[in-house]
């Protein structure tokens, strides 16, 4: 081997390097910023914070197991982050809850049924353009079955669960 293709070899070597080195930090970068801020209380009015935890979706039963205890009844979530809108048009959103919720998309209060009741689903719609948009969803549970999940239909597409990569902490 002469100098010339040690050389070659070594600047192949570093800027493979450098290339998985960009990868490595846009995919952390990116993923710090995923989900969404999750505070949890007792009560079924934001009564006393127990703790908080950033979750990748919305969703109760909790995918993530908390660091803290969350009583089996009668409490309330309150999630806050952003929502990625894919593209300009009608989002309709279909939240099934156990017991009350309330969800707003862009300020506004798209979904509202802060009740006690059994398995319930909620439709609301509102107009987006396409970018990011503030999303507040609150929740609580009084006693028994605890269900909380939302889908969406982007203009006449079909009913999906939202997946867990349009929501984001900031
Ligand atoms: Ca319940």
């Amino acid at each position: 081997m002469n100098t010339e293709t040690i050389d070659n070899k070594n600047k192949f070597l570093l800027w493979g390097g450098v290339a998985v080195a960009i990868v490595v930090v846009f995919f952390v970068v990116n993923n710090q910023n995923r989900g969404l801020k999750a505070e949890f209380f007792s009560g079924m009015n934001f009564n006393e914070k127990i703790g908080e935890m950033v979750t990748a979706g919305i969703k109760i039963p909790l995918e993530e197991k908390p660091s803290f205890e969350l009583p089996v009844d009668n409490f309330s979530v309150r999630w806050q982050g952003n929502l990625i809108v894919p593209e300009v048009g009608q989002y309709s959103f279909y939240v099934t809850s156990d017991d009350g919720v309330r969800l707003h998309i862009n300020g506004e209060v798209v979904i509202e049924n802060w009740t006690t009741h059994p398995r319930t689903q909620d439709v609301g719609t509102i107009n987006l353009t396409k970018g990011t948009v503030p999303m507040l969803v609150e929740y609580f549970e009084n006693s028994g079955g605890q269900t909380l999940n939302i889908s969406w239909k982007i203009n006449d597409g079909e009913v999906v669960l939202i997946n867990e990569k349009f929501f984001k902490q900031k």
